[in-house]
């Protein structure tokens, strides 16, 4: 290996990276001392983060001794969690412990032996490696997969690095795999990606409808801020599963998976009929009205009873429900984000919404709730399939207002967007891509079809893994494996389901030689040969300043938000925070602490109005038949699961509160047919594989379908990778399987 694309010469701040912690820094500020952690902390007191699980964004109290965190309880004062978490929250520092940590970069020779190598070895072989791709197969043969859960300080360096600085076209993130129809949906709907809602919605409903959402296991402390509706709600969830959701409704709609347009479509319908538009706000607020209604007529209650499998009076109960409502809140997740007509599912919900005249106002809302936690940051920054702060690559004057910003050339930016993930992993299949990065996600574990997947991948002239772990499936596969800090172990913003920035810090060390994703960006940088671009980009808290700058003027400006100790006092602060809201207004204080948008009745699109979007229906791309006669559903499968385990797994409490192996969920009825009983071992075959797990007999499920959680890694090998037309999200939630009953093992 030549070294003469790189200069062996590590920077000066190499060093400092692996450096001091959050709370030494007091003693010690410094260039990287970030002298604007709060003064009010000392090496044996507490500080408050966010978690870094899921979207909730709960405010963690750690508790340091000699600036190392101890523990962590949840945050009494934090507006999201008000003293509440849940046990992945609790347990949070447990897996930075574990011995399957990344603790120096790995790299695999010719006869596949991997061998630990330093940093130096690392960078150098990165850039010799993609550098060498870029100039024998151009710009398209690499790219790269990142995440919704790294900060957003972290993501924005990526996009910048890789597409400014690398000259990279091709990047995404697992955020397809979750938001990318809620993105899709709010922009065409809305004008722009904008979740409405504050988490006091939640409180300040009397009609709460959850549309493909277990909030109790997915969002736990968001189901909580629902207990305390002092309201007496109504709470629906439409849901093909009785889930721990639906079982602590007042309605639970049993739907058949995927009946969920027509359902909505209908109820469209029939509050039309009984007059609950508002006509005032459908007047000045939106546009499409008319060709909406008439185009829902054909969905009447025989069509919605059949296709949902809806009893009529229980259909009735529910459109009467939302038409006596005075403040309707409309909230979503995955069972209606991954469906193979997912854009226009959200889009029906948000029709619903705007109706009726449900938006805008407290206790209403067309909501999406986000999974990671800083999805809602890569939506916004990622710069990987739109241009930084919502702007657009293929407009000339949003390449030219970013290039301004950013002090680059303007011929640094794409003028074409990027390829959306599946698109990505079909060019790696058909030879086109060659090199790629994965930053932050296991898709080997996590990606639809996944033998097909994996197969793909084994296909890479260049597979770089960096993630904080060195036994997750993807890394198996990797060529080389830069070691990540983790949550905890570094400092960045994570803006959560509702829209609030909060702070992610560093509490505790992070092992070895792993460094921080935003410092091996910025030595990418260096060994690359762009630092130049990247002067400005020396620190979260200086990346943050320049977020900051791109996000001025667009519908999430948050040039209000001073900074980190801004942010840090504050509790977290929502976007939209201009610095002229900043100047006459406190974000620490009540009504500014929690706030929604649209109140004006003014959506982002230029004509000021909210559209109507609809579509005839789709066909489903697989359904049952003889031989494969279940619908197999997919998603989480208790509190305590964080997606393919990699960080909940290294926890003994959160490995005991979840189940000790595969089960799938089988009614009664079906269990007897089958012969199998709680405990028999079954082969679940779909199209693309078999695999074998533990039956659970439970009327949970409805007859003739089974349900998977993606936690064990052979789900996904049973998935069928089709994706929405619109936002090209996974359709993780619908496949024919067939079910086997396994002989009994002999003693
Ligand atoms: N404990 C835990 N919490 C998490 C996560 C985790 O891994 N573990 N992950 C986080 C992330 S990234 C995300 S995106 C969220 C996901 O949060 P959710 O979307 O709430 O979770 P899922 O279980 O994937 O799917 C929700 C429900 O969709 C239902 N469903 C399936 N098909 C259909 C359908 O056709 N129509 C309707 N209406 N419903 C259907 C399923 O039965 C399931 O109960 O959770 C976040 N929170
Ligand atoms: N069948 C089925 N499949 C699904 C779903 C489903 O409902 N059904 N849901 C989908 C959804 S919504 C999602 S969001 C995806 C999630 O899928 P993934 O993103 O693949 O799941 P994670 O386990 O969260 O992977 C995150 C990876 O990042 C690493 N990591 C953690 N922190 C850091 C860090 O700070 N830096 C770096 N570099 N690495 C870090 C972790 O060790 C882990 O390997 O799964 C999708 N897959
Ligand atoms: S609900 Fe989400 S953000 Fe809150 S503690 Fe649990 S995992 Fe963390
Ligand atoms: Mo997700």
């Amino acid at each position: 290996m030549t070294a003469s694309l790189a200069k062996r010469v590590e920077p000066s701040w190499l060093r400092e990276f692996s450096g001091p912690m959050t709370a030494e820094l007091v003693q010690q500020p410094g260039e990287f001392g970030l002298g604007r952690v709060p003064s009010r902390l000392r090496p044996d007191a507490t500080t408050e983060l966010v978690c870094g699980f899921c979207s909730t964004g709960c405010g963690l109290t750690a508790h340091l001794r000699n600036g190392h965190a101890i523990n962590l309880s949840p945050s009494n004062d934090y507006p999201v969690n008000l003293g509440m978490a849940c046990p992945k929250g609790w347990e949070a520092l447990t897996p930075l412990a574990a011995p399957d940590r990344a603790t120096t970069p790995l790299l695999r020779d010719a006869r596949g032996h991997v061998a630990p190598i330093d940093w130096d070895h690392a960078l150098q072989v990165f850039t010799l490696r993609f550098k060498a791709l870029l100039d024998q197969h151009g710009p398209e043969s690499i790219a790269f997969l990142s995440s919704g859960q790294i900060c957003t300080e972290e993501m924005a360096f990526l996009g910048a690095l890789f597409k400014f600085g690398m000259g990279g076209l091709h990047g995404d993130s697992n955020t397809r795999q979750c938001m990318a129809t809620s993105h899709v949906a709010y922009k065409q709907s809305f004008g722009f990606d904008a979740p409405p809602y504050t988490y006091a919605d939640f409180e300040e409903s009397d009609v709460l409808v959850f549309v493909g959402s277990n909030l109790c296991v997915a969002h736990p402390i968001m189901w909580q801020r629902v207990l305390r509706n002092p309201h007496n709600p109504e709470i629906i969830v439409i849901d093909p599963r009785k889930t721990e959701t639906a079982l602590a409704a007042t309605q639970h709609l049993p739907i058949q998976p995927k009946s969920d347009l027509v359902l909505l479509y209908g109820t469209a319908r029939e509050l039309i009929a009984r007059g609950r538009v508002d006509a005032e706000f459908v007047a000045g607020s939106t546009r499409g009205f008319e060709e909406f209604a008439n185009f829902v007529q054909q969905f009447t209650r025989e069509v919605v009873c059949d296709a949902t499998g809806l009893k009529a009076d229980a259909y009735a109960r529910f459109v009467d429900t939302i038409a006596r409502g005075q403040r309707v809140s409309f909230w979503w997740t995955m069972g209606v984000n991954q469906g193979h007509e997912s854009t226009r599912t959200a889009q029906a919900i948000v029709n619903l919404a705007l109706l009726t005249g449900n938006i805008g106002k407290r206790g209403t809302g067309a909501n999406s709730i986000t999974g990671q936690c800083n999805a809602m940051g890569s939506r916004l920054f990622a710069n990987a399939t739109g241009l930084f702060a919502g702007r657009d690559f293929l407009n000339a004057s949003h390449r030219a207002d970013a290039a301004q910003i950013l002090g680059i050339p303007e011929a640094r930016i794409p003028q074409r967007n990027s390829l959306a993930y599946d698109q990505i992993v079909d060019r790696v299949r058909q030879g086109r891509i060659k090199g790629l990065w994965v930053i932050g996600t296991n898709p080997s574990h996590s990606w639809i079809g996944q033998d097909a997947f994996n197969d793909t991948l084994r296909g890479l002239e260049f597979l770089v893994v960096q993630d904080a772990y060195t036994t997750t499936e993807t890394a198996q596969h990797a060529h080389l494996l830069l070691p990540a800090a983790a949550w905890g172990e570094k400092e960045g913003t994570f803006i959560n389901s509702e829209r609030r920035i909060g702070m992610a810090k560093k509490i505790s060390r992070a092992p070895g030689a792993a460094l921080a994703d935003f410092h091996i960006f910025r030595l990418i940088a260096h060994y690359w040969g762009c630092a130049n671009l990247f002067q400005a980009w020396t620190s979260p808290q200086a990346v943050f300043q320049i977020l900051k700058q791109l996000s001025a003027n667009t519908p999430c400006d948050f040039t209000g938000i001073a900074d980190y100790r801004h942010l840090d006092a504050a509790g977290g602060i929502q976007w939209p925070w201009p610095l002229a809201d900043a100047e006459s207004h406190d974000a620490t204080k009540a009504p500014n602490r929690e706030r929604r948008l649209f109140d004006n009745g003014r959506f982002f699109h230029p004509d000021g109005k909210a559209r109507f979007i609809f579509d005839p229906l789709r066909e489903l791309p697989e359904k049952p038949d003889a031989e494969f006669p279940f619908v197999l559903l997919t998603g989480r499968g208790s509190t305590a699961q964080w997606h393919t385990l990699t960080r909940t797994n290294k926890s003994e409490i959160l490995r005991r509160l979840g189940p000790a192996e595969l089960q799938v969920e089988i009614h009664p009825k079906d269990s007897k047919a089958l012969g199998v009983r709680t405990g028999s071992r079954v082969n679940i075959s779909s199209r693309r594989a078999t695999i074998e797990a533990a039956v659970l007999v439970t009327a949970t499920v409805q007859q003739g379908q089974v349900y998977l959680p993606m936690h064990d890694a052979a789900t996904n090998r049973l998935t069928l990778p089709v994706f929405d037309t619109h936002s090209r999200q996974p359709a993780y939630k619908f496949c024919a399987v067939r079910v086997q009953a396994l002989p009994r093992k002999r003693k």
